[in-house]
């Protein structure tokens, strides 16, 4: 471990990075950009190609990132390759690969990582540290990584090979920046480990780095994201209640924040939770422990997550039952009308699509045979222009909230529509200006 230690210190350690997306390749371009040797494996020949060109194969908007891969492949820093003999010569192996949840089961689906880890296994250098970058469920490391990595390898862990954990937090968007700047915790199946592999995060991270065991990284990793996931939850549970009760709960929200001592208590609620890591990272957390579910030490964790993505699950479906219900109101028959989506990308201002609620929210109007038109300035499939799509249309649903939708005047959109059902997914507009301008506004929270 001393001679790893110091070949991380002079930076004289050959590093390299399994798995060139959205983690790895920025990681890789990092450490490159401070002087290591670093090599990037992936499976992809297109992608190993393109980045070998200078060019980012990442979608979406990443500030500086393509520049920062040409910079750091023209200085012969850093090339990527298919090749995992490369893994011979290499003192540190970081792996960044997908961990997906299976979208029927909510179980884990380790196969990229434990391919990883057999093709490592035959190629591993002895005496080389192995960090996992992926986010894996509590329990990952020693009952999966472990054990995979010492069958392929024939070497034993803690003594041939060293094993870390260092889960990601990097929102798309802000990969580089996020990076190098955010906190970071590094585990390790024993300590030095832990110690040992911080080194490596301190020669590019300015965020506060902390050494922890690796079990407690899994879990802070997947509960820091099943707890937003919870207060979202939350949030959405309340709106529902104001909506049963006929309260504004914005303004309820508004309320209790009001009280310094709950000033940062409530996320907003709204038509659904979707992106890469909310909707799999609470699942991720109980994967394990799942199995002794009614242990009085782990039931309480289960029923909190399996509640919470109930609750975020379900708002697409009251969105659809709202626009019934303005439909009720307005007295017209639902199957010849036009019905306008605004808003694809799970998140305002962005492009991303993973696990997007108005995907779910389309199956339901498909369901019921409704034709719909969907709109969203950032995603290429459904831009074009605002006030076309939303002429002559019966009923609007708004389920993103981009700031091109904010800026919408509702005497504007009243005169652009046929009809006058408004659903606001988003808290976007004023209820009592929206009837005052003849709309029949049905808001989350707020009817
Ligand atoms: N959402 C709500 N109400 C809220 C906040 C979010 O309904 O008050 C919805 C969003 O519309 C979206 C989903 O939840 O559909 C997720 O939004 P998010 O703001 O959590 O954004 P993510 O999914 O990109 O979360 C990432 C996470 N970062 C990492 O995993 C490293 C999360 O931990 C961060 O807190 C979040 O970015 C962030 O704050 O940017």
């Amino acid at each position: 471990m001393e001679t790893l230690r110091k070949k991380i210190k002079n930076k004289s350690a050959n590093i390299v990075i399994i798995g060139l997306g959205y983690v790895g390749l920025p990681v890789a371009c990092l450490l490159a950009k401070n002087n290591f040797s670093v090599v990037g494996l992936d499976k992809e020949i297109k992608k190993v190609n393109l980045i070998n060109k200078g060019i980012s194969p990442i979608q979406g908007e990443e500030p500086d990132l393509e520049n920062l891969i040409k910079k750091v492949v023209k200085a012969k820093k850093f090339f990527a390759t298919t090749n995992y003999s490369v893994c011979k010569s290499a003192d540190v192996v970081l792996i960044a690969v997908e961990t997906p949840v299976d979208p029927k089961t909510n179980i884990p689906k380790y196969k990229a990582l434990k391919n990883a880890l057999n093709s490592l296994g035959g190629n591993i250098n002895p005496g080389s540290l192995v960090i996992i970058e992926s986010t894996i469920a509590p329990g990952t490391m020693k009952n999966v990584v472990r054990p995979t990595l010492e069958k392929s390898s024939g070497l034993l862990e803690g003594k041939d090979f060293y094993l870390a954990n260092c889960p990601e937090r990097v929102t798309p968007g802000r990969l580089l920046h996020q990076l190098e700047n955010w906190p970071r915790v590094v585990g390790g199946l024993n300590r030095k480990t832990a110690e040992v592999a911080l080194e490596l995060y301190k020669k590019f991270v300015k965020g506060n780095l902390s050494a922890t065991t690796s079990i407690s990284a899994e879990i802070v990793k997947t509960e820091e994201n099943s707890f937003r996931d919870m207060q979202i939850a939350t949030a959405n549970s309340l709106a529902l209640l104001c909506e049963y009760f006929g309260a504004n709960v914005y303004e309820v929200i508004d309320l209790i924040k009001k009280d310094p001592a709950r000033k940062n208590s409530y996320l907003l609620p709204g038509s659904g939770v979707g992106g890469h890591c909310l909707p799999k990272d609470g699942y991720l957390k109980i994967s394990f422990a799942k199995k002794h579910k009614d242990n009085d030490l782990v039931k309480y964790s289960v029923q909190l997550v399996e509640l919470s993505r109930k609750i975020n699950e379900f708002m697409p479906r009251h969105v659809f039952d709202l626009l019934e219900d303005g439909f009720k109101e307005v007295n017209i028959e639902k199957r010849d009308v036009k019905i306008v989506v605004l808003g694809y990308a799970y998140m305002a201002n962005s492009d991303d699509i993973r696990n997007s609620p108005t995907e779910v929210f389309l199956k339901f109007c498909k369901k019921e045979g409704l034709k719909t038109k969907v709109h969203d300035p950032f995603v290429k499939k459904y831009a074009g222009s605002l006030e076309e799509i939303i002429k002559g249309a019966d009923a609007l649903v708004f389920m993103t909230a981009h700031d091109e939708y904010k800026k919408l005047a509702l005497g504007k959109i009243k005169s652009l529509m046929k009809g006058k059902v408004l659903i606001d997914g988003r808290n976007l507009f004023d209820k009592e200006k929206a009837w005052k301008n003849g709309l029949v506004y049905r808001g989350i929270g707020n009817v």
